[in-house]
This record gives structure tokens, C-alpha cells and sequence, in this order.
């Protein structure tokens, strides 16, 4: 898990982030299969992983599990990864897909952060999950700044911003943009 000050420090950096995800609808494209980085439908994870109440079976978009936030979780499971095991080749343009489902009127946010491995964050940015009651696709080509080591740390997680009821992400694919 994620330590505490990396928490307080994402809690400052959102209050800073503007809603700008959800503005244009784009048409989302399909991937070749060789530019995938990572896809997950969190199918296998149960036993391989600690235990954890965000994987779960009650709701799914494909297959049976799905992770989640609700009340009692802020932070969804987190994927956790150094930049170099992600790509021996360096990208500067990543795009990250997934599928959101809301079960009341709010606003939860699938993120996408770097960070140092003294936990200070070097990259954030999230995508706002909207819909309620179904299952929304969400996709947004981030582009990474510069600076970045082969040894910074890729997160990616659902966060519960202003959502009370729990809403829920599958079929995440973070794929390299040409
Ligand atoms: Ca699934």
C-alpha cells in the first residue's frame, strides 16, 4: 500500500487538477496488440495478491471481478510498476483505457501517477468516471514529461474523489501512443 504522505500529497495535487477529462468525447481507438504495456480484467488476481476488499464479484464489466472504492476504501488495489519493467524502450506517450461504473450521482477518478522512489510525485493526471448505473469507457493519451528515470514508479488507481456509493473500474489497458 501506498504510504500516507503520498495520500496527503495527492490530496493537495487534486485540489489543484481541473475537470478537463470528460470535456470532447473522442472516438477511443483500438490498440495493436504490440503498443500494450499492460491489460487487466483483474480476473486472476484473487490468491495471487493480498487480501484486498477493492477486487471484488459484485459487479464486473467483463468477466466476474472488477476492483473498487466505496465509503470505507479511498483508494482503489493499486497497479504498481517501475517505468523500465513497464517498457524496456522509452515513451513519452502513453494512453490509458478503462471501463467506470458510478452507482450514485458523483464523481470518481481513474489516476495515472509517477513517482520518485522517495514517493514524491513527478507525474498526475486523472480521467473523471461520470456514469451511473452503467458502464462508461473512459480513455485519455497522457504525454510524460522529460525528466523521467527508468526507476520511477507508474500507479494507477481508482480514486474515490466525491463518490459515497462505490463505483467500480475494469478492462484497464495502458497502451504506448505513436
Ligand atoms: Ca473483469
Amino acid at each position: 500500500m501506498p504510504r500516507l504522505t503520498t495520500w496527503i500529497a495527492l490530496a493537495l495535487l487534486m485540489t489543484a487538477c481541473s475537470h478537463d477529462a470528460n470535456k470532447t468525447k473522442e472516438k477511443i481507438p483500438e490498440v495493436a496488440a504490440d503498443r500494450v504495456l499492460f491489460t487487466t480484467s483483474f480476473e486472476d488476481f484473487e490468491g495471487w495478491v493480498a487480501e484486498n476488499p477493492s477486487l471484488n464479484k459484485e459487479k464486473a464489466h467483463t468477466g466476474q471481478y472488477s476492483i473498487k472504492v466505496d465509503q470505507n476504501m479511498e483508494f482503489s488495489q493499486t497497479y504498481t510498476n517501475q517505468l523500465a519493467r513497464l517498457s524496456p524502450k522509452r515513451f513519452d506517450k502513453v494512453r490509458l483505457t478503462a471501463w467506470g461504473y458510478l452507482t450514485a450521482p458523483s464523481a470518481a477518478a481513474l489516476v495515472f501517477q509517477i513517482t520518485r522512489a522517495d514517493q514524491t510525485s513527478v507525474f498526475y493526471e486523472k480521467i473523471d468516471i461520470n456514469k451511473v448505473n452503467s458502464w462508461e469507457q473512459v480513455s485519455k493519451v497522457l504525454t510524460l514529461p522529460t525528466v523521467l528515470d527508468p526507476m520511477d514508479q507508474v500507479r494507477i488507481y481508482l480514486w474515490r474523489a466525491s463518490a459515497t456509493a462505490p463505483a467500480y473500474l475494469d478492462d484497464v489497458k495502458l497502451s504506448v501512443e505513436p
